[in-house]
């Protein structure tokens, strides 16, 4: 029963659907509330709107505009038309271009204790600050759980992150997260939900909380969540929203697979070091870097909490002069704060450029960095050329080592800056919700509007018997989905147009990826160890499917993307150290008896045609995913079960 003790498995026991709660194995859980952002939240509207279903069942959903905000040309502003009317046609709530950034807002405004939470962007766990289970989902499958269909996934193992001692001065959130990431690595989550506890809880506040949640993403796990006490209760209540206040805690004997403690009086500010949030080192060892710009805000440091700080620290001071220095709210409800008590005066008197409450820099949306410059960033990821740089380093720290860095012009300890200003939480927020829309009652009358830029869903078909497939890449370990995808204001405005932002596959690791992939019968992918890291995209799925992609031969691969392979019918196969070392660039393969193997078998036999070797590929997949696979995905899965019920 023990697994029932903790929050997370008292959450899943009261959303189980289907299966038993037993660490490995497949459940379906019923998700309460779903959020999208616009890019990737185009695809997933498309999705629903396939199924053929009317109107969310879900309790409540919301559709955000944050990453595509930049608009450069009609294709964005044409995707926010199309989201505003999918949102209105289904039951969704909108929020608006200007609103802020989907994961600060939802905090806000909407998350609640005790509910699960399914997102299609991958640091929606940022929720699990509140005491929510919050996951990030590939499109489809946050489609399909707005559809009312269950979320399946592996009972994952917990994690307990025990914290005890107080934050030393200068010493935030941030640090707390960058510490786990030194000590676990982007692969330390894998398959686990971390549960933090422990008495140092009741001093982080709800932001503080959900910087630590949110960057849970970056080490791998399905999620990361905190009790829901007082201070979520003071959260909230400072939200206008205290009846969604409900309590949850670990019960004694909680069954724990791992605990780790950590005593936060211990911690330094640290830094995540170019290209990896698991490359951490003291701010100390790094006072040699020099810097161009810094760059706060993103889902990971953005809250009211954090901006004031930074206007505290800024206050009477200046930008250094070769630094230049861009803050970007995380919502309208913090801009709008720091406007009315002068912090915002603080920071454009210190010469910060201010941005539009969105996502902006941290996807790429403008703020490129210098050619070899180094840019500090309180965001959450510094995966090469992710600024829009390619050859950019990004050092990702906490606002304080941020303000630092912009005063001085380079990486230092914050004490410089003199004595810790004191942040209290407000008593009240200002709460406005005039820019996020409600959905009509009466809806089947809305017209959904669609830009010339967004095209429908390609069709897939199902996996054939025999693959005979070219291997067009070998990638090394911890690929994230920035590298097989790219984000950046030249590749986001086609996430409504798979086609077009199919040229970009692979763009910087795999010249003419696109063009040689179109001119083989099928292509395959090698593959190290954790595939796919990072981001939600499922365009980092389909687009190389769409390009011919029918397997990725890996050592092992992060969950999200994993998902979406199997979503659009491309096999995760999993290779051994020495198949990975024979495989090369150019080799062909040849895959057999796919139907049985899908079927009935956990392995399957690769010819490397051209070596004349063959080896066993491992198939780790349930059974719903099997079926997924051989139905070309999971579109055409459910559109067999539930669609076209003679099928
Ligand atoms: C990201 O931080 O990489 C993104 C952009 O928010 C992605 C989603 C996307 O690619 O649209 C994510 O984290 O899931
Ligand atoms: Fe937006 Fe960056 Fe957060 Fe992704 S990580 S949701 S791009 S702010």
């Amino acid at each position: 029963m023990a697994y029932r003790d903790h929050i997370v498995g008292q959450i899943l026991d009261e959303h189980l659907k289907e299966g038993e709660l037993i660490p490995g194995k497949e459940i379906g859980i019923r998700i309460d509330q779903t959020l999208t952002q616009d890019a990737t939240g185009t695809l997933v509207y498309l999705e629903f709107m396939s199924l053929g279903v009317d109107r969310v069942r879900t309790k409540r959903s919301v559709s955000y505009i944050d990453h595509n905000t930049l608009q450069t040309g009609f294709e964005n502003a044409d995707d926010h038309l199309f989201l505003q009317s999918a949102a209105a046609r289904y039951g969704v709530h909108f929020s608006r271009p200007g609103n802020g950034i989907c994961h600060q807002v939802h905090l806000e405004r909407f998350g609640v204790p005790g509910q699960t939470l399914l997102g299609s962007d991958s640091h929606t766990p940022s929720a699990g600050g509140l005491g929510m289970l919050a996951m990030g989902a590939g499109g489809l499958d946050v489609s399909l759980a707005m559809a009312g269909i269950p979320f399946y996934m592996t009972v994952p193992r917990v994690m307990l992150v025990r914290l005890i001692g107080k934050l030393p001065p200068w010493v935030g959130a941030k640090d707390v997260i960058l510490y786990l990431l030194k000590e676990l690595t982007v692969k330390g989550g894998v398959g686990k939900i971390i549960e933090y506890g422990g008495p140092a809880v009741k001093g982080l506040s709800i932001p503080d909380r959900a910087t630590i949640t949110n960057m849970g993403a970056e080490l791998g796990a399905w999620s990361s969540l905190f009790p829901s006490d007082e201070v979520t209760k003071q959260f909230l209540d400072a939200q206008k929203r205290g009846n969604d206040w409900a309590p949850i805690h670990a019960r004694e004997g909680a069954g724990y697979d791992e605990i780790i403690e950590i005593d936060l009086s211990q911690l330094e500010p640290l830094v995540a070091c170019p290209p990896s949030p698991d490359k951490v080192k003291p701010v100390q060892a790094l006072s040699h870097v020099k810097v161009n710009q810094v760059a706060i805000g993103s889902c990971a440091n953005s809250s009211f909490r954090d901006l004031k700080l930074v206007a505290k620290l800024l206050h009477g001071k200046k930008a250094h002069p070769h630094v230049s220095l861009v803050i970007a709210p995380g919502s309208r409800q913090v801009l709008s704060m720091l406007a009315r008590d002068g912090s915002l005066a603080d920071m454009i008197d210190a010469g910060a450029r201010i941005l539009e409450v969105a996502c902006g820099p941290c996807i790429g949306m403008g703020q490129a960095p210098p050619s070899g410059g180094v840019s500090v960033r309180t965001f959450n990821r510094n995966f090469p050329g992710r600024s829009g740089t390619p050859d950019a380093e990004v050092y990702l720290a906490s606002p304080q080592v941020a303000v630092a860095a912009a005063l001085t012009g380079h990486l230092v300890h914050p004490e410089v800056l003199g004595i810790p200003p004191v942040v209290e939480n407000p008593e009240s927020f200002l709460v406005d919700d005039s820019m996020i829309i409600p959905p009509p009652q009466h809806t089947e009358e809305i017209a959904i509007r669609m830009g010339p830029n967004i095209k429908p869903m390609p069709a897939l078909e199902p996996m054939p018997d025999t693959l005979n497939l070219k291997v067009l890449l070998k990638a090394k370990d911890n690929i994230t989905t920035d590298d097989i995808l790219p984000g950046g204001s030249r590749a986001l405005p086609l996430r409504s147009n798979i086609p077009a932002i199919s040229e970009f596959v692979f763009a910087s690791l795999a010249p003419n990826f696109a063009e040689r992939a179109k001119a083989e019968s099928g292509v395959a992918i090698v593959g190290g160890e954790n595939y796919g890291q990072g981001s939600s995209r499922e365009h980092a799925a389909l687009a190389p499917r769409h390009l011919g992609v029918y397997a990725v031969l890996a050592k092992s691969f992060a969950r999200l993307h994993r998902a979406n392979l199997i979503n659009f019918g491309v096999l995760p196969l999993l290779i051994r150290d020495e198949y990975y070392n024979k495989m090369t660039e150019g080799d062909y393969i040849q895959l057999t008896d796919l139907h049985m193997a899908l079927n009935e078998r956990d392995k399957v036999v690769v010819k490397v045609e051209n070596k004349h070797i063959e080896y066993e590929a491992k198939i780790d997949l349930s059974g719903q995913e099997r079926m997924i696979l051989l139905a070309g995905g999971r579109l055409n899965f459910y559109r067999r079960k539930f669609i076209e019920p003679d099928h």
